[in-house]
């Protein structure tokens, strides 16, 4: 952190004195997009977070979206009887009863309480894990498919519309901001060549076959808290995406970050590949989550959601790299190319296995 970070946060952390002197504030997590900070008081543990207003230019609209439906999850979990204190985020309000703190330079902050005896993970551990990881996230569905979806915002147009997103990687090719295309000649070539499958699911949704849910948007495993002792899923954070969208992003998504051998910005793309065995925890978990809330057309979707996150996530990262790194924290100039070739080799392996992905889903859904 620098002094201005500092001076920042400190103005920050001025507008919650009600949680008393803050005896330590360090960075925490390894998200992409906000700066998340771990507060410690005398008593207790909070998470303070700068929101990027780059990527989320309305984060009034993104902070009622998450009171809207944490709300929601903690009155569900509360009448079913389940212990409802730690079955989702919980926002800390401003001194002045805000949902956000907005300081002199513009930047934009929140707080939630810490999630006491959790822990995220970047790696599964074991399949148990990502199995567990699925059924939140499919729980999460669940719990959401009452939630009236036309009150919320739509946090970033077009998110997971992977059509605009081709469409926004050619317009940064054309204007190659950054001089650096000619390093990338394959990936574009790689993302050229798949134009057509960007348009599947979107025709599916046009045929009828893929209903609108509300749904999270960035199930990656570390958007999952696990509790420190018992291993369980308790929690889903990072909810500043949740919006309408399709289930199969969402299991899609979690494939691509959670499946793969090897790590998102791993430079040796010979360790890429998809953990079938992940996969099939996966499917398994997810559909137990949702509990048949899903169609059998978008069950069956699920190996192209997973594809589709896929390239989708290496176009935006190839896109980011042409832009000059505007959109993703970067710690090295070639972050975002290496990202993507890891994203682009994991594609190119789940064309490979489409045929098992198929075999999986189907076998799984009629079990
Ligand atoms: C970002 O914030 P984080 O790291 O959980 C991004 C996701 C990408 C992901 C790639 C708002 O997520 O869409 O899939 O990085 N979030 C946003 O790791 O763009
Ligand atoms: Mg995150």
């Amino acid at each position: 952190m620098d002094n201005k970070d500092i001076l920042a946060m400190t103005e920050a952390l001025g507008a919650y004195k009600k949680i008393g002197t803050a005896l330590s504030a360090e960075p925490y997590g390894s998200g992409h997009i906000n700066r998340t900070y771990l507060v410690t008081t005398e008593d207790k543990k909070y998470i303070l977070q700068k929101i990027n207003t780059y990527v989320f230019k309305d984060p009034q609209g993104v902070m009622e979206n998450i009171k809207g439906v944490t709300d929601h999850i903690r009155r569900k979990t509360q009448a079913a009887g389940l212990d409802a204190s730690r079955c989702t985020m919980n926002i800390i309000t401003t001194d002045g009863g805000k949902l956000l703190f907005c300081g002199k330079d513009g930047e934009c902050w929140r707080m939630y309480d810490y999630t006491a005896n959790t822990v995220a993970i970047d790696a599964v551990r074991g399949v148990e894990d990502f199995r567990r990881s699925a059924e939140a996230f499919g729980n999460f569905q669940k719990l959401l498919a009452d939630y009236p979806a036309h009150t919320l915002c739509e946090p970033i147009k077009d998110f997971h519309n992977t059509p605009v997103r081709y469409k926004n990687f050619i317009k940064a090719l054309e204007e190659n901001k950054s001089g650096r295309a000619d390093k990338a000649a394959p990936e574009i070539a790689f993302a050229k060549e798949r134009e057509a499958f960007t348009a599947i699911l979107e025709e599916a949704n046009a045929g009828g076959r893929l209903p609108l849910r509300v749904t999270h948007n960035d199930t990656k495993l570390n958007n999952i808290l696990f509790d420190a002792d018992s291993g369980e899923a308790v929690c889903v954070v990072d909810l500043d995406t949740v919006s309408p969208g399709y289930s199969v992003t969402d299991f899609g998504d979690a494939i691509r970050f959670g499946a793969n051998t090897a790590a998102e910005d791993e430079t040796d793309v010979s360790k890429v590949s998809l953990d079938l065995n992940l996969f099939e925890a996966y499917v398994e978990g997810f559909l137990k989550g949702c509990d048949g809330r899903l169609e059998p057309s978008e069950v069956a979707l699920l190996p192209e959601g997973a594809m589709m996150m896929t390239l989708e996530c290496g176009m935006r990262f190839l896109t980011d790299y042409l832009d000059g790194d505007v959109y993703f924290h970067t710690d090295y100039p070639e972050h975002n190319l290496v990202r993507c070739r890891t994203q682009f080799a994991l594609f190119a392996d789940m064309e490979r296995k489409k045929r098992q992905m198929d075999d999986i889903v189907a076998r799984l859904s009629i079990g």
